[in-house]
């Protein structure tokens, strides 16, 4: 779709019966967020990780909060600490908290035991090939995915990997929620065309906030 029509989307998308799409939601603080990212990876800096099989991954990842995600050739995990500086994770910023709390609110779900963020860093050509999102104890929990800079195309799935996939543009200040029946959906990210983004200029950073373990 032509980003000329953008303005005329609904602000609210249901994309499921647990899923919702919020545009623009977090576009009003990218300022901030830029310079509260830059601090985090001064501390955790992107890196690429190696998939299970050892294959490197086209998109480069940190993490923020008390648990960060990580995969290498042992295998996925959550890990306390970062593998390179074997220090915790940068703390997670009081704005994420709040914006990332607020969006899961808005798409209904209370309650959320806000414990990790992974961030990625797409630049043109990265791309994340199907998967599901359930290295995490708590699959009750929603998770919320934050958008910035260049666009991307996401691919929703089904709960099998052959079902068909729908693709969904993400923009910058884009937020999504998931959870309850879409949980397990099987996803992913097209690979990135070329632009150039006035405060990200040739990247895409997606900010995915999970709860991992259970409530007590
Ligand atoms: C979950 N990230 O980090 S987030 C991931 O844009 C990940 O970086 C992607 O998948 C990214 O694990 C996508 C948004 C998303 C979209 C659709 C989903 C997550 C989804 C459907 C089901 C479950
Ligand atoms: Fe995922």
């Amino acid at each position: 779709m032509d980003d000329l029509f953008k303005e005329l989307e609904p602000k609210q998308q249901r994309l499921g019966e647990g899923a919702l799409l919020l545009r623009g939601f977090i576009a009003e603080y990218a300022v901030q967020i830029k310079d509260q990212l830059k601090q985090i990876v001064n501390v955790a800096p992107f890196r690429r990780m190696v998939t299970p099989s050892g294959l490197p991954m086209s998109v480069m990842m940190t993490n923020m909060g008390t648990l960060g995600w990580v995969t290498d050739q042992q295998g996925y995990r959550y890990s306390a600490t970062d593998p390179i500086t074997e220090r915790p994770w940068p703390v997670m910023p009081e704005l994420f908290y709040r914006l990332a709390i607020e969006a899961a609110k808005l798409a209904g779900y209370k309650g959320f035991n806000l414990e990790s963020c992974l961030i990625n860093l797409y630049h043109i050509g990265s791309k994340m090939a199907l998967h599901q999102d359930k290295d995490e104890q708590n699959l009750k929990a929603p998770i919320v995915s934050f958008s910035l800079g260049i666009p991307a195309t996401f691919l929703w799935g089904g709960l099998k990997r052959t079902d068909k996939t729908v693709r969904i543009p993400l923009w910058h200040g884009d937020a999504l929620v998931w959870g309850g029946v879409d949980r397990l959906r099987f996803h992913g990210v097209a690979p990135v065309q070329a632009g150039t983004h006035r405060l990200f200029n040739d990247c895409r950073i997606n900010m995915t906030f999970r709860q991992v373990h259970n409530s007590i």
